[in-house]
């Protein structure tokens, strides 16, 4: 610890305020962190390469390259085609601020205790962690923080960048600011890149493809519905707006000459924005594109070995030529030797006024998920989802009129098991619970991972939230208020019924006249 501190204060005093070149200060890094012991993971005589991160926000691997073919994503497949496709990647959590605390850092938000989504009165981060941007600043990079060139969202030209971190944080000294071309001639830059698609709103579609809408493949859980249809397909749209902004940020690295001296890492905060996917511990929550193109990257390649968005940050330091910090869980990704665990893991703490605590353990064949709350519904109330997801509206009429087959309306029951295991060898969406037929021989290993992974990391989450928080009963009023006024904003009365609300999405997605 003296020796890495030592070392952090001698970069930021004499590197990074005297300024010198780019490549005397790669030099001057790498011979500092030998003489430190700290091995240099690149070769001194080859600068590393620029490491771009473009996120989009709530997506599955829904694209060409992992076998869709409802959605045309050229530029996305184009990534896969030059570069490498991880057809395993999981994020820890499946929402945006828990799941963007620890990528960023590196590690669980478990761990850190940045788990709770939209926390209310972020604190600065405890020592000893340092998010990605400020290790590689002190070690002479550019950073910075962008939305894709040229979004436009309803109209409006969007120009601030997501950030959403669950630490107290100025965008303004976190980041050198928006545009990578602004750095020094040759400096190394982290460039990250926010797509705000396919995050609902969905841009709701002037005219649907009937081919296209009638060959939809709706997962079995969902409710063959044509609201549903409608809404899936506005969510495809949306992926290919994602698409066209990976295509202006591959455009923009390639008209300054950079792209093939840049690592470029596509993936999601985490999974789609359905009911049974943004929120929850499944495999569409968790499960993500991460797609990588750039020096020592072999066009075609596929990995289809377990990864964790925590890999990310101490994939970019090992390409840095930097050692990662011990207390970093990730692993380098692209290293000589791929981090082959048997386990990644992921957690879902309270989202805004949904409480909640559940964890997971997901190996090469299986998912497990523990849920703490058992007393509560599959689809407990989320001021958030109420007021944005017509899936959930339409999921309680059809299951009131007794229209929902089996494995839909089990999500409508008042309770849920304590238990989840999802055998991902037969059933790879994750849809079927065997939890309870499931041999000791399959289930022990995996709840000794998880209690293991629970002990290990002093799970945060385990604990209440900060005294210093408004009240639980505070924020869910408050976020309760927020769900009345969107829908007295569209109905004229903040209480309507799910028949009231499936008539207005119906409506919206021009299914009544
Ligand atoms: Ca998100």
């Amino acid at each position: 610890m003296l020796v890495r501190a030592a070392r952090d204060n001698y970069l930021r005093r004499h590197l990074v305020r005297t300024m010198p070149s780019p490549r005397q200060l790669f030099l001057h890094t790498l011979c500092l962190l030998a003489v430190l012991g700290a091995a240099p993971l690149a070769h001194a005589d080859s600068p590393p390469p620029n490491i771009v991160w473009i996120i989009a926000d709530d997506m599955s691997p829904d694209t060409a390259a992992y076998g869709l073919r409802d959605v045309k994503t050229p530029h996305l497949d184009r990534l896969a085609a030059e570069g490498r496709r991880f057809t395993r990647a999981y994020a820890t959590a499946p929402v945006c601020s828990s799941s963007r605390s620890a990528f960023i850092l590196g590690t669980s938000q478990i761990t850190t205790g940045l788990h709770a989504h939209d926390v209310e009165n972020p604190q600065p981060l405890p020592a000893p962690y340092r998010h990605l941007p400020d290790l590689l600043r002190a070690a002479g990079w550019f950073v910075t923080n962008a939305a894709a060139p040229g979004t436009m969202r309803n109209g409006r030209a969007i120009t601030k960048a997501k950030t959403h971190y669950n630490f107290a944080h100025d965008p303004a000294r976190m980041f050198d600011g928006t545009d990578w071309q602004k750095r020094r001639p040759g400096q190394p830059f982290f460039a990250q890149f926010q797509i705000t698609e396919p995050h609902r709103p969905f841009p709701i579609p002037a005219a649907y493809d009937a081919a296209a809408l009638a060959a939809l493949t709706l997962p079995a859980n969902y409710p063959d519905h044509p609201l549903m249809r409608r809404d899936w397909y506005a969510y495809q749209r949306s992926v290919e707006t994602v698409d066209q902004r990976v295509g202006a940020i591959l455009a923009q690295l390639e008209q300054a000459g950079e792209i093939d001296r840049t690592l470029v890492f596509f993936f999601a905060d985490h999974g789609r924005p359905m009911p049974w996917g943004k929120q929850w511990l499944t495999v569409e929550g968790l499960h993500v594109p991460l797609l990588v193109r750039g020096p020592g990257v072999a066009a075609g390649s596929v990995e289809s070995r377990l990864a964790s968005l925590i890999d990310l940050a101490p994939t970019a330091l090992a390409r840095a030529g930097l050692a990662a910090p011990a207390w970093m869980e990730g692993r380098d990704l692209l290293g000589t030797t791929y981090p082959d665990r048997p386990y990644v893991f992921a957690a879902r703490d309270r989202c805004g006024d949904a409480d909640d605590r559940i964890r997971a353990v997901i190996s090469a064949d299986h998912l497990l998920a523990r849920n703490f709350r058992p007393e509560l519904s599959p689809l407990h109330w989320s001021g958030y989802k109420e007021a944005s997801y017509p899936g959930l509206p339409l999921l309680r009429v059809l299951h009131a009129s007794g229209r929902l087959d089996p494995l839909p309306a089990r999500w409508c029951a008042s309770t849920r098991a304590e238990w989840e295991l999802y055998d991902l060898r037969r059933d790879p969406a994750g849809l079927h619970n065997v939890a309870a037929t499931a041999p000791a021989a399959t289930l022990t290993p995996l709840r000794a991972a998880l209690e293991n992974w629970i002990r290990t990391t002093g799970d945060r989450g385990a604990l209440p939230d900060p005294a210093t928080e408004p009240t639980l009963a505070e924020i869910q009023k408050s976020k309760r208020a927020d769900y009345q006024r969107t829908w007295q904003n569209r109905l004229k009365k903040p209480e309507p019924t799910d028949a009231d609300r499936l008539a207005w999405w119906e409506n919206s997605y021009g299914l009544r006249p």
